[in-house]
């Protein structure tokens, strides 16, 4: 099976239908040129001072992201231009509105972690990011939409995305063979969009020197805990300044689960939003 490619013009009906079926969608032109460039010059001195050889808080997630690639998480903090125009794509919230929406009461960032892929990494383990809440994953809804950026060419042998269309389906359990997975070929500026339970993994560089540039976005039900700690990632003092679509994102928006009534995220019985909206945070 081969991934589909559509363009950001394409209709989002057709986007979410293609999602939602193969587990996964390649959109071009997801971010344009100029947007793309100046992404890129916004990370590229903090992505330059990280060294790929660096300390991981388990041997599991060592060995998962290996030690030549170079990380960059906190894109919020970072990025006006991610806050700006990143967040809030419009293809972003309309596939998260149609698919997260419905089960919470709002949905918010998960995570936003560049990778540059060096030569010479070797591809990840083929997993699921929704294993993240191993115990949610017999839920009959989505519980995250994610994406990985091309924020430079994304090419078979400089380390593409590896995914196995289709997989969203498959038995949790199932063994993933690399035998069924395609690299997510893509321009730079185009997006590989795709579901929590869509085995996929980092493909290996083989280039001599060329580095893959891709950052990881993806949003989640707003009563989960996500994965990166966005409250440590981007502090409160920097929130403030933010417009509160970006705050409720970042999770500054407490979770009320109306009609029962029980509330997530609240700080002094009070909603953390509109006390910053109210100067009294
Ligand atoms: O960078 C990539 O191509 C994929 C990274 C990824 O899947 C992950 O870290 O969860
Ligand atoms: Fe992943």
């Amino acid at each position: 099976m081969r991934l589909q490619t559509l363009s950001a013009a394409s209709p989002i009906a057709e986007i979410q239908a293609v999602l939602e079926e193969q587990g996964a969608v390649i959109v071009e032109g997801f971010l344009d040129t100029e947007t793309l460039a100046r992404f890129n010059r916004e990370v590229d001195a903090a992505l330059s001072a990280e060294a790929p050889n660096r300390p991981f808080m388990s041997d599991v997630y060592s060995h998962f992201f290996g030690q030549k690639t170079r990380h960059l998480t906190a894109i919020a903090a970072r990025s006006p231009t991610f806050r700006d125009r990143l967040l809030l794509h419009p293809i972003y919230r309309q596939l998260c509105d149609a698919l997260l929406l419905p089960y919470c009461a709002h949905y918010q960032l998960n995570y936003s972690h560049i990778f540059e892929i060096c030569p010479g990494s070797q591809r990840q383990p083929l997993h699921r990011d929704g294993l993240c809440w191993p115990q949610l994953q017999e839920l009959p809804y989505e519980i995250e939409v994610a994406s990985i950026l091309a924020l430079t060419e994304f090419t078979a042998d400089n380390g593409a995305t590896l995914v196995i269309p289709g997989s969203h389906r498959w038995p949790m359990d199932r063994v993933l063979d690399y035998k069924d997975a395609v690299p997510a070929v893509m321009p730079a500026g185009a997006a590989l969009l795709y579901l929590g339970r869509t085995a996929h993994a980092a493909g290996s560089n083989r280039t001599d020197g060329e580095l893959r540039r891709g950052m990881h976005v993806s949003f989640c039900l707003g009563w989960l805990r996500t994965e990166e700690n966005n409250y440590l990632a981007t502090p409160l003092e920097q929130v403030r300044n933010f417009p509160p679509e970006v705050q409720q994102l970042l999770g500054y928006r407490a979770h009320d689960a109306a009609p029962t009534g029980g509330c997530l995220g609240v700080y002094n019985m009070l909603d953390p939003i509109e006390l910053i909206a109210r100067r009294e945070l």
